[in-house]
C-alpha cells in the first residue's frame, strides 16, 4: 500500500497553538465527519482539552448513512460521557440546538464565577477538528446569527476576534485545526477518502482504489451499479474503460477515474455512506 505521511514539526506547534486556544474558552465544539466519525475524531482530544466541557457534532450527516449516523450518536455519547448532535452546516434546525447545548453546558462555569463574587458573562466557545470536516461552516453560519461583534480580548492573539452570538454564548471566531497525527494508515486513507488530507501526501489512485475496496465490503454491488459495471472486476482500469477516459495509445486513464470516483463519494452522488462501520 501506499503510504501516506505528512510532517511531525507542524504537529508539534499546531497543538500548542490548539492548547492556547482551548485555555481561554469554557466550551469545545468538536467537530468530526459523520461518515468517518472514528476516524476523524482525535484519539487525543481529552489530553488537548484537559477538563474542557465538550460537545461532539457529526457533521456532514447530509452525507452518511442515517440509520449508522444513530448508531454512532449513540455509541459516542456512551463512550465519551459528552453530548454528541448529528448535524448538516446547510441546516439552520441544528445551528439552534448547537447553541443550546453549549449555554448548558458553560452554566456550571457561569455559575461558579458568580459564587466567587463575579459578574454572570456569556459563555465561552470554539469549534475545533480535523481539516475539511465542516468548522468554518459552522462558525460563518453561527456569526450570520449573530448582531454584534464584539473587539479583542486582552490576552488573546489579535487576530483572533469574538463574536456575540445571543446574550448567552461568545464564540471565537478562529477554528482550531486538530493536527493530522495518524500511524494507523486505514484511518489516514479514511481522511483521504474525505478531502481531510491534502492531495500531496497521498497517491490519487492508491487511494481511489482503497475507497472503492472499503465500500465494496460494506455496501457490495453498490460502486458497480454506479458505474455499469458487469461481471468485471471493480478496479479503476474497468471503469476507466466503461467511462471512455483513455489515454492517448488506448490506455485507461486511472488517474482521471481515481479523481473521478474520490469527486462522486464526496459530492454525496454515491448516496450516503458512512464508511466507519461500528462492529
Ligand atoms: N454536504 C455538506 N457539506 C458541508 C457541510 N459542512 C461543510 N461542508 C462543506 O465541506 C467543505 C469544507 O468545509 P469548511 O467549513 O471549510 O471546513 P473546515 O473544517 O473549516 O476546513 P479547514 O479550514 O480546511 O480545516 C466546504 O466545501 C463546505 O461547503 C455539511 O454539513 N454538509
Ligand atoms: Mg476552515
Amino acid at each position: 500500500m501506499d503510504y501516506i505521511h505528512w510532517y511531525p514539526g507542524h504537529i508539534a506547534k499546531a497543538e500548542k497553538k490548539l492548547k492556547e486556544q482551548v485555555s481561554i474558552v469554557d466550551v469545545v465544539i468538536e467537530v468530526i465527519d459523520a461518515r468517518i466519525p472514528c476516524s476523524s475524531a482525535y484519539p487525543d482530544i481529552e489530553k488537548l482539552l484537559r477538563e474542557k466541557p465538550r460537545l461532539i457534532l457529526l457533521n456532514k450527516s447530509d452525507l452518511a448513512n442515517v440509520e449508522q449516523t444513530q448508531t454512532w450518536v449513540k455509541k459516542i455519547k456512551e463512550k465519551t460521557n459528552c453530548p454528541v448532535i448529528s448535524t448538516s452546516a446547510n441546516d439552520n434546525k441544528d445551528l439552534s440546538k448547537i447553541l443550546n447545548k453549549v449555554a448548558e453546558l458553560g452554566q456550571p462555569k457561569i455559575i461558579a464565577l458568580v459564587k466567587k463574587g463575579l459578574l454572570p458573562r456569556a459563555v465561552r466557545v470554539m469549534v475545533v477538528g480535523m481539516p475539511n470536516v465542516g468548522k468554518s461552516s459552522i462558525i460563518n453560519k453561527l456569526i450570520k446569527k449573530s448582531k454584534t461583534k464584539t473587539g479583542a480580548k486582552a490576552g488573546v492573539t489579535r487576530e483572533q476576534q469574538w463574536v456575540r452570538i445571543n446574550p448567552k454564548v461568545d464564540l471565537l471566531d478562529t477554528p482550531g485545526i486538530i493536527p493530522l497525527k495518524q500511524e494507523n494508515q486505514t484511518t489516514a486513507y479514511k481522511l483521504a477518502f474525505v478531502d481531510s488530507i491534502g492531495e500531496n501526501a497521498y497517491d490519487v489512485e492508491a487511494v481511489a482504489q482503497n475507497f472503492i475496496n472499503t465500500t465494496e465490503k460494506l455496501y457490495p454491488d453498490l460502486i458497480k451499479k454506479y458505474y455499469n459495471l458487469n461481471s468485471e472486476e471493480v478496479n479503476l482500469s474497468n471503469i476507466a474503460l466503461k467511462r471512455n477516459w483513455i489515454l492517448q495509445g488506448g490506455k485507461p486513464d486511472t488517474k482521471r477515474c481515481a479523481q473521478n470516483i474520490l469527486n462522486d463519494f464526496r459530492s454525496g452522488r454515491l448516496g450516503r455512506l458512512t464508511l466507519d462501520i461500528d462492529e
